[in-house]
């Protein structure tokens, strides 16, 4: 019911085992970012699903249901994730980056897939440089065919 976010905790079971586990808080680009620009809109999604009907879906809506979301070539985008679920999900966008705005400033990782705990919620930014019909999709891939997948098209 309360999103919040989870980048310093480690996950289910890792956390306060004794044992150090590295963070997504703790990653840090060894330089900083290509693109200094501030992003000009923000893309909210949430990871949704019934884990009884085994549905999976953004927004509640499957991909063969969902419209592209689109995106302009050159543009710069944050995108926010809320996990609705109580599964972890690593969701991945193919043909950019994504950087994850994880406390390091300017020196966000450049992630291909992040994983969204249950009831996080986080962003990552997007500069949309490589023209094409992406896929955006959870990589737990039973999760993908059932539904929790985009085409994120630049053009
Ligand atoms: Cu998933």
């Amino acid at each position: 019911m309360v999103t919040r976010s989870r980048l310093s905790e480690a996950g289910d079971g890792l956390d306060g085992n004794g044992r150090r586990v590295l963070l997504l808080s703790d990653l840090r680009n060894a330089k900083r970012g290509n693109d200094p620009r501030p992003p000009t809109r923000e893309i909210v999604l949430h990871l949704t699903g019934n884990m009884e009907r085994f549905m999976w879906s953004f927004n509640g809506t499957k991909f063969s249901d969902a419209a592209p979301i689109l995106l302009k070539l050159g543009e710069r985008v944050r995108f926010t994730l809320i996990n609705d679920t109580m599964m972890d999900h690593p969701m991945h966008l193919h043909g950019v980056w994504s950087e994850l705005e994880n406390g390091q400033g300017d020196y966000r990782p450049y992630k291909h897939t992040i994983l969204v705990k249950p009831a996080e919620k986080l962003s990552f930014l997007v500069s949309a440089d490589e023209r094409g019909r992406w896929a955006f999709h959870c990589h737990l891939l039973y999760h993908m065919e059932l539904g929790m997948m985009r085409e994120v098209r630049i053009s």
